[in-house]
């Protein structure tokens, strides 16, 4: 596939998180010295595949001011504790398995079927999608159920603007958003941890927010298997099972979606889970969550994952545990 992705280059480097920041030298040289052939080798070992990932290609995704969280206050997490810790069913229920087995994943060539309430169903390639040339970065909270957060730098695109190239039609309340179904390259569909393909959705209104993004990258490149690629949304406010990974389908409905974890657990997973310190989980208080790494500090969690402001007069007049779980 080729890709027309603006370099580094053009993009005045101000406006870049310096790859500095990002990776030790120590990684870049090792990268280096390892070949292509090393670089496989790395990346079937567990946790190791930083190496990879500076080969990576880079994005030109300028930073967009108005989604950067207070470095004081939020600080970035490592690009190694983002990529090592994480939920993808997929690839087994561990936080360390997604890291060591998700590289068995083929994202190229990535298809895209649309269908539902709009004007533009069928098959489109990624490309067709999503505008490389586009694309931003975002420095945001993200806050699992179970209570772990961290800040991350997606790359992406607004959801919206893969949205309005679907042109949905008036009556379409919902969009669902689902994961590939190929248990031939993700084990944990032979087993029933969850009903597959994963699911997930969003009210029409929700899905068209500035802050409901279309994720690509990580870190100024292309995002690491095991996050979600080569696509995956990410809203903000909500807990982080609403943000399913590698989406290869996009479907608008009149009805609420019967989503992955609503229908696994409905008791304990609502459709909404926007995440609020007042509303506890049946099995375990909200008031707090821990940053990772290591667990270690543990803060309050704020209302909408502190995007209240942006996004609270989207449920104006709703029963506010309903809203929750
Ligand atoms: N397809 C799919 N998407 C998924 C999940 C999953 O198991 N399968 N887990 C969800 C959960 S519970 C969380 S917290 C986030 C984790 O995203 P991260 O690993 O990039 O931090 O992905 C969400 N998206
Ligand atoms: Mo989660």
């Amino acid at each position: 596939m080729i890709l027309k992705i603006k370099t580094s280059a053009d993009v005045p480097s101000s406006e870049i998180t310096p790859e500095s920041a990002y990776y030790s030298r120590r990684d870049i040289m090792k990268a280096a010295a390892m070949g292509t052939a090393g670089l496989a080798a790395a990346a079937t070992l567990g946790g190791i595949d930083t190496p990879l990932f500076a080969q990576a290609k880079n994005y030109a995704a300028p930073r967009n001011p108005k989604f950067v969280a207070d470095p004081t206050v939020d600080p970035l997490n490592k690009l190694e504790e983002i990529n090592s810790y994480n939920n993808f069913y997929e690839f087994g229920t561990g936080k360390g398995d997604p890291v060591q087995y998700a590289n068995k994943l083929t994202t190229s060539p990535w298809t895209v079927e649309v269908d539902g309430a709009c004007n533009k169903p069928g098959k489109y390639d990624i490309e067709k999608m999503i505008d490389f040339t586009q694309l931003e970065e975002r420095v945001v909270r993200h806050r699992c159920v179970e209570r772990w957060s961290m800040v991350i730098p997606w790359v992406g695109v607004p959801i919206k603007h893969v949205i309005d190239k679907c042109e949905p039609q008036a009556k379409a309340k919902y969009v669902e958003f689902h994961t590939l179904l190929r248990p031939s390259e993700m084990f944990g569909q032979k087993t029933g941890s969850l009903q597959w393909p994963y699911v997930e959705g969003l009210r029409m209104d929700e899905a068209m927010h500035p802050l409901a993004f279309m994720v690509v990258g990580l870190y100024g490149k292309v995002l690491p298997n095991q996050n979600g690629a080569p696509m995956r949304i990410h809203i903000p406010w909500k807990y982080g099972f609403k943000s399913g990974k590698s989406i290869v389908r996009i479907r608008f409905t009149e009805t609420m979606p019967k989503t992955t974890w609503a229908v696994q657990n409905g008791n304990e997973y609502g459709f909404w889970a926007n995440v609020n310190p007042e509303v506890d989980h049946p099995r375990w208080s909200q008031a707090r969550e821990r940053r990772l790494p290591g667990f270690a500090t543990s803060r309050p969690t704020l209302l909408f994952n502190g995007y209240a402001d942006q996004v609270q007069s989207l449920y104006a007049g709703m029963d506010k545990k309903v809203l929750f779980y």
